[in-house]
């Protein structure tokens, strides 16, 4: 747990849900509970060079551009049987309203890769940074190859993922940010033990609705973050109604923002002890994530795990830091 302003590293692929994520955290900077070290980009809702060119326009519409953006590795071991989330979050990433915000002056071309920048943020802090991912793990597991144990210098590595005793996003056995690249996070779970993990069973509870979006928008109704935050949850909204996602609410879940909730509200989380595990063969199950539930003796545990939320004061506190951040811009 963080009691003083804390370093992170978010690894993200946004994404809706992302976006929710990356403005809460950056809320969370401007009220100096948090230190945004770097954001390291990946391929996974959409591709690396929409990753990459929307966490740098994110960090430009709030006037956090100094912080650098890795662009994310390519040829890890995704799969190629399943598709990006451009259905879902847009064909941008961003529920089609890039071009609604400003343009960055990071290029993809001369960035470096985010896989480097992990490396080499650890070891100039070693012991205290949290890395955030809320995407697939690729990146995190090139630095795990280009540098062994080297993730064994992060303070705490937060993942958003898995499905352990509801149905999947991606299939019916597994969810997306782990089935998009099983091999890496299978590398991931099977080398480090100080793992937290959030998975869909709670994620699939934080429903952020267009009236939580206009509350939080009313605070400062001209601004750009204001008009995006709104335009963003509607068109999220829609499409989450059409995969039924929301049990009929005008919302969509915020899954990567229940990473902010356990560093930086706690009491909104409960979680248990485990060996996850990663499905990397199954012709049905691959990127399932798994724990031994039998009463027995555990052997080997190597992630907290998520299993129940305070959804209400969860999103209670998204809308009250989201205010925040429109009312110090
Ligand atoms: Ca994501």
């Amino acid at each position: 747990m963080i009691s003083t302003k804390s370093k992170i590293i978010l690894d993200t692929d946004p994404g809706g849900d992302d976006c929710f994520a990356f403005l809460w955290l950056i809320s969370l900077a401007k009220q100096e509970k948090a230190e945004i070290v770097a954001v390291t980009s990946v391929d996974g809702n959409v591709s690396a060079q929409l990753t990459f060119a929307s966490s740098c326009k994110l960090l430009k519409l709030c006037n956090f551009d100094d912080v650098e953006v890795g662009r994310g590795v390519i040829g890890g071991s995704k799969r190629d049987d399943i598709e990006d989330a451009g259905t879902i979050h847009g064909m941008d990433g961003l529920g089609n309203l890039s071009h609604t915000l400003p343009k960055p002056e990071q290029k993809y071309e001369s960035a470096r890769y985010s896989d480097d920048i992990l490396i080499e943020k650890l070891r100039e802090f070693p012991g205290e940074i949290t890395i955030v991912a809320i995407a697939p793990l690729t990146n995190l597991a090139a630095a795990e190859k280009k540098s062994p144990g080297i993730l064994d210098l992060a303070k705490e590595i937060v993942i958003m993922g898995g499905a352990f005793k509801v149905p999947g996003n991606i299939t019916s056995e597994a969810e997306f940010n782990i089935a998009y690249d099983p091999e890496a996070a299978k590398l991931i779970f099977d080398r480090y033990t100080h793992l937290v993990i959030l998975p869909l069973d709670i994620t699939q509870n934080i429903v952020f609705t267009n009236e939580m979006a206009e509350h939080v928008a009313e605070v400062n109704c001209e601004h750009a973050i204001a008009q995006f935050i709104i335009a963003l949850c509607k068109f999220m909204a829609g499409t989450a109604m059409a995969f039924r996602e929301t049990s009929g609410l005008q919302g969509f879940l915020v899954h990567d923002a229940a990473t902010l909730a356990y560093l930086f509200y706690p009491e909104t989380l409960l979680f248990r002890r485990a060996q996850v595990q990663i499905e990397t063969q199954g012709e049905w199950t691959k990127g399932k994530t798994l724990y031994d539930d039998r009463h027995k003796t555990k052997i080997g545990a190597n992630a907290w795990v998520a299993m129940q939320v305070d959804s209400v004061n969860l999103l209670a506190a998204i809308v009250e830091d989201l205010k925040y951040l429109l009312a110090n811009v």
